[in-house]
């Protein structure tokens, strides 16, 4: 049975339409369940909406309607956000869900019977922005002298009854946790924010409002709603079934990877294994906080007047071609910035220029001086040396280093494998070779076939329609795109042996135009 691999992103507040954010963290996460599947594992990737709690209560009342109503129509357009950048999620999760009441409550119940949950009176600030709590300690003061959380949100005094969770409790084992699992936290500055955080101790946690309704009500205690943060997080567990003893639970909970911003990380390695703990539950694996993704530089706001559709984007340059530029572009865990010469530029060069050019010719030649016959051959000192590189890129380079959620490197490691090929086709010069050596040219762009074939199936996960459709007219089957299938040196061979003719070749890598105001 092949190893299971559980995938989560954050759920988003549908309090309005996604942002190039939340497009970015779904494009991350979809190309680590692509790559993972590709290695044969067995994926469950969950996305979804947080629909409950004050931010979203608030939003719909200065909108005249339901909180329901508002969560309907947003949450609406985050799933088409997926099915529009091919993110391919097993389950989109919605918090207004009843399995998902439902299994709030058994944790509820489950964190209870062990003692960690009793009511008391709150007094204390909250970000409706953030949804969260801070100690007096921890706010700064605003231009005005008001006010505001390190994130820079409005807080409000907060007085109010309300139940109460043992964080308190679990300050030792989460720093144990920390201590003994170095991957549980990543990177490693998020770790160390964490570990500096739970050191300076830690408070009972407020898990319960009574001032408004909208969320999952507390068991037995129905003027109580659950404070969002227990709701949200719980999402991960409901997707399997829980609190059922179910298949999917039983194979896939412990979650491999909890993908998030760096703004969430507290919410997610300390309350979340802290409630975890308490009902006696496995904890995640790993809780990878990635950078946040900046419009030149500068954080998208309405009143910057510089908020990106990312949907608009995607039209605009394609969807694959967004997805490289983002993975490509961004040191994963740190903050990037896009721009539209920034994706015009970078994937003119790399994806047009570079890959697109060396298929397009290497095809087109086959096709041309070839009539598209492909024959067996036998490599030689330069041939050999290009496959070696162009395989310890895709085989190892490009995999090992998406495995540690580098994709900038591993892009890297397959851009320099790129490159080799088209100086080898200069080297080689097979348009000369076609009148001095025919039998030679020959061996030069079969050996190029072979290059390209890797080259399409270990960038896969990032531009799966554009790698298909490169394979496509390689004559590569949909069931040989594994990564394992790349160890299958006996395609080629079995290629020829079935006739196949190579086609004369459609480009897959046009190239872009920056668009008239970017380029005033
Ligand atoms: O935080 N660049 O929802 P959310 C990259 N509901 N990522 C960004 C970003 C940016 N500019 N802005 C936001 C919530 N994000 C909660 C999560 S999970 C149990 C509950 C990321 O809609 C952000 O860090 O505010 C988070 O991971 C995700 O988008 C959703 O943010």
């Amino acid at each position: 049975m092949s190893e299971p691999f559980y995938i989560t992103t954050a759920i988003s507040y549908p309090n309005g339409r996604p942002h190039i954010g939340h497009a970015y963290e779904a494009i991350a996460a979809d190309v680590i369940a692509r790559f993972q599947r590709q290695r044969g594992k067995d994926v469950r990737f969950q996305t979804g909406t947080d629909e409950h709690g004050l931010k979203m209560a608030r939003k719909a009342e200065e909108q005249g309607r339901t909180p329901r109503e508002l969560a309907d129509e947003m949450s609406g357009y985050f799933q088409e956000m997926c099915d529009a950048l091919d993110v391919k999620y097993d389950r989109f999760i919605r918090t207004v869900e009843e399995d998902h009441h439902r299994s709030c409550q058994a944790l509820w119940r489950a964190m209870e019977a062990n003692g960690d949950l009793y009511l008391d009176r709150y007094e204390g600030w909250y970000s409706v922005r953030d949804e969260a709590y801070y100690d007096e300690s921890e706010l700064v003061d605003g231009e005005g002298g008001e006010r505001l959380s390190p994130q820079g949100t409005p807080v409000e005094w907060t007085v109010e009854e309300s139940w109460f969770f043992r964080l308190s409790k679990y300050q030792e084992p989460l720093l144990a946790l920390y201590r003994d699992n170095p991957d549980f936290v990543q990177p490693d500055s998020r770790r160390n924010e964490m570990i500096a955080f739970v050191s300076g101790g830690l408070r009972d946690l407020s898990v319960s409002r009574t001032s408004f309704d909208w969320g999952v009500k507390v068991p037995g205690s129905d003027t109580h709603v659950m404070y969002v943060w227990v709701d949200a997080l719980t999402n991960y567990i409901t997707g399997l079934g829980y609190p059922d003893d179910t298949e999917n639970f039983r194979k896939f909970w412990p979650a491999s990877l909890h993908l998030i911003g760096k703004d969430i990380v507290r919410f997610h390695t300390v309350y979340w294994p802290a409630f975890l703990m308490s009902a006696g539950l496995p904890l995640p694996k790993k809780v990878f906080g990635h950078g946040f993704l900046l419009n030149r530089g500068q954080k998208e706001s309405k009143s910057l007047g510089n908020v990106t559709d990312p949907l608009a984007l995607a039209d605009q340059f394609g969807v694959d071609t967004l997805r490289y530029f983002f993975m490509r572009e961004v040191n994963f865990g740190q903050d990037g910035s896009y721009s539209p010469e920034a994706i015009v530029t970078k994937t003119n060069a790399e994806l047009a220029n570079s890959f697109g050019n060396l298929v397009q010719r290497t095809l087109s030649m086959i096709n041309k001086n070839m009539d598209g016959v492909l024959e067996r051959f036998e490599t030689a000192g330069d041939d050999k040396a290009l496959l070696t590189i162009v395989q310890d890129a895709c085989r190892q380079g490009l995999p090992h280093a998406f495995e540690r959620l580098a994709f900038s490197v591993g892009i890297e490691d397959w851009l320099r494998a790129v490159y080799a090929c088209n100086q080898y086709v200069d080297e080689q010069a097979p348009w000369t070779l076609r009148k001095t050596d025919p039998e030679r040219m020959k061996v030069v762009l079969q050996t190029l076939y072979i290059a390209i074939r890797d080259l399409a199936l270990a960038i896969r996960p990032v531009i799966p329609t554009k790698a298909d459709a490169v394979l496509q007219q390689l004559g590569v089957a949909e069931g040989q795109a594994g990564y394992a299938d790349m160890h299958d040196e006996g395609w080629y061979n079995a290629l020829v042996a079935s006739g196949h003719i190579v086609a004369k070749p459609t480009p897959v890598f046009p190239r872009l135009e920056l668009p008239e105001e970017a380029s005033d």
